[in-house]
């Protein structure tokens, strides 16, 4: 049933719970805020919707810091609200993907109070303890993601536990049977409940190696300065070839819910492996979340590389691709502000399924926070060699209103609106037929409505045969073709290109007008491009 299908190829738009509408005025984002603003995520003409964290938490990662798997943390309203908002987005024709953080838990869970009582009660092994080094040290070298050593010493069990994150987000102990199976079991509650998707937290950090071998270093070329974890190679503590089997469990449980799908986060060193391995077969994860495209800057010869390197697993797997997420500097800033329509328009050019962040569609710049507005404890502990997560994560803009239309003029809000935001609040480039709002819900539903964008083969045109900042594909589906191109150079100067030579000039080909774009010059198979312009 290719309705079942229908991730593929989709545009998912995330939003980050705390930062996207606060409807009882406390100053943070809350599902019912979410569900009163579904209209305009419809609006765009996506096809999903993905959450990240709104689960029982203390919040020490903001919610990637799960108290309990199956509630939703009182800050964000309760499972009735959760079902309200479901119930909503499933009436505007959006699918509903939450987030699954199941690798490690809140300190503050149930299993992990019952874990570090002692080394004999009945969850004592469902996390990762081991006994100190007769010095006294970690049993092993491995490093935390947010600074420091990946293990914490409980004084109360005389040992190290395992947390590849903050002290508080103990690792689970995957090996364990029963960790699988309780996992397993909060997956069967969400999907009773009626989601539709899972977006899979660290998917490749379920696993540790039982040895505790050490890191290797990373090679310094690799080294991001001040981000401790980025100086060993993470080859012992995730990544286990365990993993494969707990997929196919995951898998054989979505399959009982048709047309639910999953989307692994999939980071580390040598990502482009594991993603083939995770997605192949359709036996495992639907799609592989990439972060190649993260850290773009919208030149032409990275993006063709990141996507050649791509196409070297095949097409069985699955890419999802995003610019921004709520952990990266936002897109209209790696770009320009000025380019994020381009960007969009590469974006939905490519062979996969997108993921949108919140105000993505406005165009809206990564905030400058000073720092005593900081939230975010990466940036906190790693400041100033790291710039920290919160510059992506401040409030939606809804209207021009001091607080942006995200929370009451009265309440404060958990991270300050960025005073440039507000100018490009929803409610005035709704009003202007020529906004990057009303671009970007054109662009979307053109890809919503080709098949060919959203299932097509892919070809990617070599940057030889290109002149200098174009990048191409050429997509493909039946008898269809079509040649998407884009100008990523800067200056005045339009460039020539000959189709024929690129062998896509077909003599019935004709230029098609995309929005917010220059109607390009197509005479005798030779295409006029002006830079920061697209044409399909
Ligand atoms: O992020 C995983 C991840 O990529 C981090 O290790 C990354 O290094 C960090 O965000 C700095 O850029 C996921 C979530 O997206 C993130 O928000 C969580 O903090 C993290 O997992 C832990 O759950
Ligand atoms: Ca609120």
């Amino acid at each position: 049933d290719s309705r079942h299908d229908w991730w593929r190829g989709a545009t998912i738009y995330q939003i980050y719970p705390r930062s996207f509408m606060d409807a009882n005025g406390d100053g943070i984002g809350d599902l019912p805020g979410i569900t009163s603003r579904l209209e305009h995520v419809a609006s765009l003409g996506v096809d999903a919707i993905w959450l990240s964290p709104f689960f029982t938490s203390p919040m020490d990662d903001f919610g990637y810091d799960v108290a309990d798997y199956r509630d939703v943390d009182p800050m964000f309203g309760t499972l009735g609200d959760f079902r309200t908002l479901i119930d909503r987005a499933h009436e505007l024709g959006l699918r509903v993907i939450i987030d699954q953080v199941l690798s490690h838990s809140s300190d503050r869970h149930a299993w992990f109070q019952e874990s570090r009582r002692d080394r004999t009660n009945p969850r004592a092994d469902w996390y990762v303890w081991a006994d100190p080094e007769p010095d006294g040290n970690p049993p092993n070298n491995w490093m935390a993601a947010f600074s420091g050593r990946a293990w914490t010493f409980d004084a109360r069990r005389r040992q190290y536990y395992l947390h590849n994150f903050l002290p508080s987000q103990p690792d689970l102990n995957f090996h364990h049977p029963e960790v699988q199976q309780a996992q397993l079991d909060n997956l069967r509650f969400w999907l009773e409940l009626g989601v539709d998707g899972f977006r899979f937290d660290v998917v490749n950090y379920y696993f540790h190696d039982r040895a505790l071998t050490d890191n290797p270093p990373m090679p310094l070329a690799q080294r991001r300065p001040g981000n401790p974890q980025s100086y060993q190679c993470q080859r012992h503590n995730i990544e286990q070839p365990e993993n494969l089997a707990f997929l196919e469990r995951v898998r054989a449980l979505l399959d009982e819910y048709p047309g639910s799908t999953t989307v692994g986060e999939i980071g580390g060193n040598d990502p482009l492996p594991t993603m083939a391995a995770y997605t192949a077969g359709e036996s495992r994860l639907h799609m592989a979340y990439t972060f190649d495209l993260l850290d773009s800057t919208g030149e032409a010869r990275e993006l063709h590389d990141v996507l050649a390197r791509f196409a070297e697993l095949g097409d069985d797997t699955w890419p999802c691709w995003a610019l921004s997420n709520h952990d990266v500097q936002r897109s209209a800033s790696s770009w320009g502000q000025e380019r994020a329509l381009l960007a969009l328009t590469v974006l939905c050019s490519l062979r996969g399924s997108l993921c949108l962040y919140q105000g993505e569609e406005l165009g809206l710049p990564e905030a400058e926070l000073a720092y005593e507005d900081l939230q975010d404890p990466f940036g906190i502990n790693l400041w100033p060699e790291v710039k920290g997560r919160d510059g992506c994560r401040t409030p939606m803009v809804w209207n021009e209103a001091t607080n942006g239309g995200f929370c009451d003029a009265g309440a404060a809000p958990w991270l300050p609106i960025e005073s440039r935001h507000r100018p490009l609040a929803v409610a005035r480039q709704d009003k202007d037929a020529d906004s990057l709002l009303n671009r970007v819900r054109q662009l979307l539903r053109r890809r919503a409505d080709s098949d060919l964008l959203r299932q097509g083969d892919q070809q990617l045109i070599a940057p030889e045969t290109l002149p200098d900042e174009v990048f191409g594909v050429i997509r493909t589906r039946g008898d269809q073709r079509l040649l998407c191109l884009a100008h990523l150079g800067h200056g005045d100067a339009p460039v020539e290109i000959d189709l024929e030579a690129l062998d896509a000039g077909p003599e019935e080909g004709r230029a098609l007008d995309l929005p917010g774009m220059p109607t390009p010059a197509l005479e005798e198979c030779k295409l006029s491009l002006r830079p920061g312009t697209a044409a399909w």
